[in-house]
């Protein structure tokens, strides 16, 4: 028997969507606090899920739960449409719950994420960030995955998705297949990095170059120490056989 209209999945096929989720806080200037804002607060912040590059997700995106730490009024969020995100002022910093609810034709259960709101500076330049007063950002680029997607879903996921490149020069190369229009749905990520988004094909081979390098450090460092090892190994061996030579005399 057939399987019922929009029940069926398309097999073998993976779809992901890049996304980026996280917070952005800022200190309340003590010279000038809005009045509506607690005397207590001290942070303006926001929690955010959206595309890369401020793609729209939602067409697989249909809303956001975000549990904040129960100290908060209506502590539980539920974001209908994007912007999906929550914007509070605070003291203290805390892990939120993000549910990521799919639009129906996905047929697939939400997802929870955590993301650890974070309102003071922290790496190398921590001191400097507070000294300038710094908007503070901690984010993560994520993908999820759709695993042989519904077929209307597979349909709204692939609808208006770029063409491969065609023509002169072009060959279909995968340079060609990331020049994408505007509001075009796909998993691409931008060629160039830009200051409101640093996820790009560009970060990514910068990112997959200092790997390399590490990778040679970890391995000059890892045969610097199988010498010293092979010393040492040596060296233990002649004290056994100088320690075996004067006990058999
Ligand atoms: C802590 N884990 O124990 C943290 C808790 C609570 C955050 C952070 C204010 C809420 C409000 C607020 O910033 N809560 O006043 O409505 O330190």
């Amino acid at each position: 028997m057939p399987a019922p209209a929009g029940t069926k999945r398309v097999k073998g096929v993976q779809i992901y969507r890049p996304f980026v989720y996280g917070s952005i806080a800022k200190p309340i200037d003590p010279n000038n606090r809005p009045a509506s804002i607690t005397a207590e607060h001290t942070h303006l912040w926001s929690v955010y899920v959206r595309g890369v590059d401020g793609e729209d997700i939602s067409y697989w995106l249909k809303k956001v739960q975000f549990k904040l730490h129960e100290t908060y009024a209506n502590s539980s969020r539920m974001i209908e449409s994007p912007p999906f995100e929550v914007t509070e002022s605070g003291w203290g910093e805390f892990e939120v719950q993000l549910k990521l609810y799919f639009v129906p034709e996905a047929n697939e259960k939400a997802q929870t994420l955590w993301h650890a709101l974070k309102l003071h500076p922290y790496g190398p330049d921590a001191e400097g960030q507070k000294e300038r007063r710094e908007a503070i950002i901690s984010q993560n680029y994520e993908e999820i995955i759709f695993n042989e997607p519904m077929e209307p879903f597979y349909d709204i996921l692939t609808s208006g998705a770029p063409q491969p490149g065609r023509g002169k020069g072009s060959k279909g190369s995968k340079q060609a297949s990331t020049i994408k229009k505007q509001g075009e749905r796909s998993a691409e990520i931008p060629q160039d990095n830009s200051r409101e988004n640093p996820y790009s094909l560009k970060t990514e081979d910068s990112e997959l170059l200092r790997l390399r390098e590490a990778m040679k450090t970890v391995d000059v460092l890892v045969k610097r120490e199988r010498g010293t090892l092979r010393e040492k190994e040596e060296r233990l061996a002649a004290f056994k056989r100088e320690a075996g030579a004067s006990q058999a005399s």
